[in-house]
């Protein structure tokens, strides 16, 4: 059953489509017209997954640009930098990345990375091009053989230089690499750290909110710019960063997708015959979803992160608590997940705008409706939980994340995040994996 509104369903497509066009720079497509002028790893993911509903070929494109960027290591940079050298800080020049070794010399990047969604990306890109068949189907299945080595490469480093104990969880080295920048989940790492001196900045991201209190503070700012020039003064070489960074976290969230990736790259893999790769994918998965499940708090059902250097876990209720949903795995496990998070301390709580996950529950203390990753809605999470949701047969959750999410978007603004209880949209407008998720929630059934 379609549940989704149907006022507005052909306006509200092509109003994502002028947004993916708006921020397409030809071969990469911006995070955001202005805030975001270069191409993110995640991002880039979620917005070939909107690409495809329309146009495989350029979905293609996005993957292909983005994985040109990967370093010799198997790394995929957080940031690969389009030619608008301007607009966005920390810049190119200011990552101190240009001496780093393993990255292409051809591409200008960031040192970091970011959750490894691009599988799951993959698998949209070859399920559209086979639904629409012809030349879609031959360049999406040769883009799959083309590029699987790639992703191959991406796992495998994630795995052994992320993982190196095996425990099942990835180690970051900055908030950034988590995608969640800002959020409480980091507040006990980040004020651990004592800057040294850090070089002289001017942000610009603060000139491109409405209200600057939404973004990320300068005290944090500063301690974000320290983290980068520890990993800039052994020139971005990972195991020699372990030795040296103040910021050291297994991230459960980031531990979660890699878990639902693997899987999805096993399959892929036995697809284009590379059944040995596919095993070993496996067996990532495997791990990965393991140690999401070896971090779940008995007392609030949560998944948690573990901070290395404080030897601890940390119990804050932001939607990364929902790892296991995303890794999958024991039914009653995610079933009491799935509750919690329809429950009244989460989707449910009872002034929400739209039904949807905030990233803090508004029944925590650290919870900020208007704030960055504190607090408001973001709307390619919801997607990424209805995919995991309809990979688990979980119909309902399904559906009500896709209702909600398409009368969220409803507002053709395409924010960034939303405020949780007023449903307006905050940060930059016209993001676009907001309107790449707007996209896939219409084609999807
Ligand atoms: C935000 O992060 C960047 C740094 O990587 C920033 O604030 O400058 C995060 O929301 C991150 O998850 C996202 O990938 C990026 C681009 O949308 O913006």
């Amino acid at each position: 059953m379609n549940t989704a509104p149907r006022l507005g369903i052909k306006e509200l497509r092509q109003s994502a489509i002028d947004v993916l066009k708006l921020n397409d720079l030809g071969s990469m497509t911006s995070a955001a017209p202005n805030l975001y002028p270069h191409m993110w790893s995640w991002d880039a993911a979620f917005v070939a997954i909107g690409l495809a509903r329309y146009d495989v070929p350029r979905a293609i494109t996005e993957l292909r640009t983005l994985l040109a960027a990967q370093w010799s290591t198997g790394m995929i940079p957080h940031i690969v930098f389009s030619d608008n050298a301007a607009g966005y800080f920390p810049g190119f020049d200011r990552w101190g990345t240009a001496s780093a070794a393993a990255r292409p010399g051809a591409v200008k990047s960031s040192g970091i990375c970011q959750p490894p969604v691009h599988a799951i990306a993959l698998r949209h890109i070859v399920d559209r091009g086979r639904e629409n068949g012809g030349r879609d189907q031959e360049v999406a299945e040769a883009f799959l053989v083309e590029s699987f080595d790639g992703w191959l490469a991406w796992h495998r480093w994630l795995a052994e230089v992320r993982d190196p104990d095996g425990m099942g969880l990835i180690e970051i080295h900055h908030g950034w690499e988590s995608g969640f920048d800002n959020s409480p989940r980091w507040d006990g790492p980040y004020s651990r750290i004592e800057p040294g001196p850090v070089e002289p900045f001017t942000r610009r991201d603060t000139l491109h909110v409405a209200d600057a209190s939404e973004r990320p503070d300068d005290a944090e700012y500063t301690k974000y710019l320290w983290l980068v020039q520890q990993m800039a003064s052994v020139d971005f070489d990972d195991r020699a960063i372990q030795e040296i960074i103040d910021f050291r976290v297994r991230d459960v969230f980031f531990s979660g997708i890699m878990a639902a990736s693997s899987d999805v790259l096993a399959d892929l893999g036995d697809e284009i015959g590379r059944p040995d790769d596919a095993a070993q994918l496996r067996s990532y998965a495997r791990r990965f979803r393991n140690g999401v499940a070896s971090s779940v708090d008995p007392e609030t059902g949560l998944a948690r992160d573990y901070d290395v250097l404080a030897g601890e876990w940390i119990s804050t209720q932001t939607v990364s608590g929902f790892a296991s949903l995303i890794a999958g795995g024991d039914p009653a496990a995610l079933a009491v997940q799935q509750n919690l998070l329809q429950g009244p301390e989460w989707m449910g709580y009872p002034q929400m705008r739209f039904p949807l996950p905030p990233s803090t529950s508004p029944a925590s203390a650290a919870f900020r409706a208007r704030t960055y990753w504190r607090g408001p809605v973001w709307p390619f999470l919801n997607l990424l939980l209805g995919w995991a949701a309809k990979r688990d047969g979980e119909q309902e959750l399904f559906e009500t994340l896709k209702t909600a999410s398409l009368h969220q978007l409803a507002d053709l603004k395409f924010g960034e995040y939303y405020e949780p209880f007023t449903g307006d949209p905050l940060g930059s407008l016209n993001q676009a994996w907001t309107a790449a998720a707007a996209l896939e929630w219409i084609g999807t059934d």
